[in-house]
């Protein structure tokens, strides 16, 4: 079955680019780039990645992200991912960014999405996976500053399929950026959100009759609403559920509390997904294969688990068909 889960074409639709710094290209772009690090090596830099809720996670993830400079960093760190991509069988993979962490420290806009969207160009030429690109809003700033980053994608909207909302959950709630997702949808934005990580249910209510989101990454709270998993399935709304991170994050104590196996029983259309997974110990194989042997999955579930990515990507019906 291992073997099974290595080599099925799949696809990733929950994966933040900025999530697959390795250490090891941490240290390089520090050093090409004159910057100085917190850790003295790649041990201490593994040792720091012990996480006690989405917070602490974060700030750390925030503070590597500053070694990315150059359009030249974007395009090594996506190349990477996509070499990551072709290990694991990933045949296409829809790609978050989050500007405003580069923005706010001066990196232009267009150095940013030239780089990641290069590097993704090769993949397709020279690795064969297809890509979207997702820009997420960063929910503890403000609207108005989610509005500023949506006016400097205007000018490369043909690169972006759609938006996200990410970061701190608790106390950002999805009703803050209704206003910029309904401007998103007028433009022709695909929308998505995280929502029902470590945040209540209710959160994932909102994303879906506030923001109109198309998908919800993660969504694991819902298993605590009758109506709303009932809702869930009714409409088949996709959950970008990230196995590793849950686990990780202490959003489930350990992988055997994981509930993606009853959700997927109850007929939800559920996915499986990296998220970060330079910090969280493994990319798209090893969440399957952690899945498989703590929750007790069939081949079928997996079959089940895959096929969901596709039907639930941004990829065109002619696509999909061929893919699935
Ligand atoms: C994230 Cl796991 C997670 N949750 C929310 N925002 C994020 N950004 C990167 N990883
Ligand atoms: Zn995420």
């Amino acid at each position: 079955m291992i073997e099974f889960i290595n080599k099925i074409p799949k696809a990733e639709l929950h994966l933040h680019i900025e999530g697959t710094l390795e250490p090891k290209l941490m240290f390089e772009l520090a050093k090409r780039n004159n910057i100085k690090l917190e850790y003295k090596s790649i041990e201490e830099i593994k040792e720091a990645y012990n996480f006690t809720n989405l917070q602490s996670f974060l700030d750390i993830y925030y503070s590597g992200a500053k070694v990315l400079i150059t359009e030249q960093d974007f395009y090594d760190l996506t190349f990477e991912y996509l070499l990551r991509c072709k290990e694991n069988s990933i045949i296409h993979t829809e790609i978050f960014f989050d500007p405003q962490t580069h923005t706010s420290r001066n990196i232009e806009f267009k150095t940013i999405i030239n780089g990641i969207t290069n590097a993704l160009e090769d993949g397709k030429n020279e690795l064969g996976i297809s890509s979207k690109l997702i820009m997420c809003f960063l929910r503890h700033l403000s609207q108005e500053d989610a509005f500023k980053t949506l006016e400097q994608a205007s000018k490369f909207k043909e690169k972006i399929i759609g938006i996200g909302l990410d970061s701190s959950e608790i106390g950002n709630p999805p009703s803050k950026f209704k206003e910029v997702y309904e401007e998103a949808k007028r433009l022709g934005f695909m929308l998505v959100a995280h929502a029902g990580e470590e945040g209540s249910y209710k959160f994932i209510i909102d994303a879906l009759d506030i923001l109109k989101v198309n998908r919800i990454d993660h969504g694991v709270q819902a298993f605590y609403n009758n109506e709303l998993m009932q809702r869930l399935k009714e409409e088949q709304i996709a959950l970008t559920v990230c196995p590793l991170s849950n686990t990780k994050l202490k959003v489930f104590e350990n992988m055997k509390q994981h509930t993606i196996k009853q959700m997927l029983d109850f007929g939800l259309n559920v996915t499986v997904n990296s998220d970060d997974p330079a910090y969280f110990g493994g990319y798209l194989n090893d969440n399957f294969h952690a899945i498989y042997k703590n929750l007790d999955l069939s081949k079928e579930d997996i079959i089940t688990l895959v096929k969901n990515s596709f039907n639930s990507s941004f990829i065109s019906k002619e696509l999909k068909k061929e893919y699935l």
